[in-house]
């Protein structure tokens, strides 16, 4: 057994869309713990740490607008391979891929344009979720 935690996020899509409560609810239904919840409207230095890997990327301005559009719940989750467990939950980066059953591939929306609007983000490994919630649940 490999009891871990992970960091979601629901974005701001989420958010204004009143998918707070469905995103926890298949977090939970799965069998996950719910160990840590907040609402931060995230500012553009929280962002480049918390996405520093892409901050070269070319989606990277478009990104941050996105995320700092509106109020974000971070969540922090724990649970048997819960970081894996959840990114299988989330679905696919860009919700046209998204298989149907998840969460980006029945929620999120690519209108083609600018950021992608995929509702969650869920920590990669167990290493990034550390580094995540150090961020984001910091103190
Ligand atoms: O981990 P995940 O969220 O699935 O994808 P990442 O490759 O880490 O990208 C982070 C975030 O950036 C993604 O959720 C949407 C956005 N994004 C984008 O708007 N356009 C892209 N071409 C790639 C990613
Ligand atoms: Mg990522």
């Amino acid at each position: 057994n490999a009891v871990e935690a992970t960091l979601v996020l629901v974005k701001p899509d989420g958010v204004r869309r009143n998918l707070t409560g469905e995103v926890l609810a298949r977090i939970e239904r799965k069998g996950y713990t719910v160990t840590g919840l907040k609402m931060v409207n995230a500012d553009r230095a929280l962002l480049e740490k918390h996405y520093e890997e892409h901050i070269e990327k070319p989606f990277f301005g478009a990104l941050c607008d996105f995320m700092e559009s509106g109020p974000i719940v971070a969540v922090r989750v724990e649970g048997n391979r819960v970081v894996e467990g959840f990114r299988s939950l989330a679905g696919e980066t860009n919700p046209t891929a998204a298989r149907p059953g998840t969460i980006r591939g029945d929620f999120g929306r690519d209108w083609g344009t600018v950021a992608i609007e995929n509702i969650v983000h869920g920590s990669d490994s167990s290493l990034s979720a550390e580094r995540e919630l150090g961020i984001w649940f910091a103190e």
